[in-house]
């Protein structure tokens, strides 16, 4: 199986989940990147049984009312039963690491609002531990530098993502080599650095249920 089929299946596996816990006055929470894109292509079949999403990133939101899915503020918004997001990393935990669509503070948002967070992965993003790939942090465009010096300081080396400017208008520093022991708390230290708008690591709310894409189907960790 190609990597696109586990994912295609994974988007199918969430849809099979939630779809028959909705009610016409649902509205989801959706998140960004290529396996995103696939549950929303094949949530749009479902469209009827339910109200409206709730999207983490500009480019969700386009792909959603493409569909003629009616795209909600958070703000409007008092509950979401689910969330459903793919990741660039996961542990055993279900704490992730994501960001690498820049869209990380937005799917943080969305994440905490949430009751039910499901995480959509092929298996490639099954790590034992996390941090082999590059931690997304959004910054403040004016403490980029600050910053970058702080994350050396946790022992990390960031590198700025040349030319992406984040839907809230800020900057992404790579952070590669970080030592990931305890993710909850390397997820606190780096947001107390002033400057940080949010990073990349999920451990304070981590995902509920992880569907993985496996070539001998979809595995449900939960
Ligand atoms: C978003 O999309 C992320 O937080 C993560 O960066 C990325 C995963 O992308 P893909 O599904 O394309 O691998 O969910």
């Amino acid at each position: 199986m190609t990597q696109d089929q586990l994912k295609q299946a994974v988007a199918q596996a969430a849809v099979d989940y939630i779809v028959p816990q909705l009610t016409k006055q649902s509205i989801i929470g959706v998140g960004t990147g290529s396996t995103a894109n696939f549950f929303i292509d094949l949530l749009a079949h479902h469209k009827m049984d339910f109200d409206g999403a709730v999207a983490s990133s500009e480019a969700s939101a386009e792909r959603l009312k493409g569909h003629g899915i009616q795209v909600y503020d958070l703000n409007w918004v008092g509950e979401l039963e689910y969330y459903v997001d793919g990741a660039d990393e996961t542990n055993g935990r279900l704490e992730l690491i994501k960001g690498g669509g820049a869209a990380l503070t937005r799917e943080k948002i969305v994440a905490a609002v949430a009751r039910t967070f499901i995480c959509i992965a092929d298996e490639s993003k099954l790590v034992e531990r996390l941090g082999e790939f590059p931690l997304p942090v959004e910054v403040i465009p004016m403490a980029r530098s600050y910053v970058a010096r702080e994350l050396v300081k946790l022992g990390g080396d960031p590198v700025y993502r040349e030319g992406v400017v984040t839907d809230n208008g800020n900057v992404i520093l790579d952070v590669y080599n970080l030592e990931i022991g305890h993710a909850q708390d390397l997820e606190e230290n780096i947001n107390n650095i002033v400057g940080v708008v949010t990073n990349g690591l999920f451990a304070a709310r981590p995902a509920d249920v992880l569907l993985l894409g496996t070539p001998e189907g979809v595995k449900t960790l939960a």
